[in-house]
């Protein structure tokens, strides 16, 4: 025999009582059956019969309205930190991209701040970014023979992506080897300021890492070990 803790439903005179339990023998399945509808039922008589008060139903409003006052910010944040972690993963996908192409084709690759996407004009790379095999290495893509790699337009949302410790805060360039010109960090930020910030360090082998919080203190740290500042 064994006991559910489910309510079965009898009646004496004018009321309806409830008791909390029902008994089946493990042998007849057809009585679980008859439990269930059992319960189903008495459920939906004890929606018809009750209903709500004016109380109840300002408790409810109450409830769901602080529900909703924690949920809105929390929502807000979890859309502001996916469009960082999207944009981060394109510019490092981006950076992947000069590097291997460098590798493969023996060559110099620039990659660089576009807001036209044809040439290297902006610092403020969140107004979009170009990657192009930089055959003679000056910055500028030559048609004839340079070749342009990927085209990346403008950000928007507020971000921002801005660059420190490169040789030019406007590109940076891999060689034949795939090392980079210089070191640095590419920092993007939103309006949430350097607590929420994330960077990309770059080393001059030219691996790319993301940054890590590596003093604890709450916010990313560049390629020097300092804590990033935004934008
Ligand atoms: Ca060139
Ligand atoms: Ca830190």
């Amino acid at each position: 025999m064994i006991t559910l803790p489910v309510l079965r439903e009898y009646r004496h005179s004018k009321n309806t009582h409830y008791h909390s339990s029902a008994t089946c023998h493990s042998s007849f399945p057809w009585c679980w059956s008859l439990v269930v509808i059992d319960t189903i039922t008495l459920g939906m008589q004890m929606k018809v019969q009750t209903g709500f008060t004016l109380t109840e139903l300002l408790v409810a409003v109450a409830v769901f309205a602080i529900t909703v006052s924690f949920a809105v910010p929390n929502f807000r944040e979890f859309i502001a930190n996916n469009r960082l972690v999207s944009t981060t993963n394109d510019f490092v996908s981006s950076l992947l991209v000069g590097r291997s192409e460098a590798a493969k084709r023996k060559v110099t690759v620039t990659v660089c701040g576009s807001s036209d996407g044809a040439s290297c004009n902006t610092s403020s790379w969140e107004n979009g970014w170009i990657v192009f095999t930089d055959i003679d290495g000056d910055g500028t893509l030559d048609s004839g023979t340079d070749e342009m790699l990927q085209v990346n337009s403008a950000v928007g949302n507020s971000l921002t992506i801005r660059t420190v410790g490169f040789a030019q805060a406007g590109r940076v360039q891999y060689g034949p080897k795939g090392t980079i010109d210089s070191t640095g960090s590419f920092k993007l930020c939103d309006s949430r300021g350097a607590s929420y910030a994330r960077a990309i360090n770059i080393n001059i082998t030219g691996r790319t890492r993301l940054a890590t919080d590596d003093d604890s203190d709450g916010i990313v740290n560049d390629y020097s070990g300092g804590n990033l500042t935004c934008p």
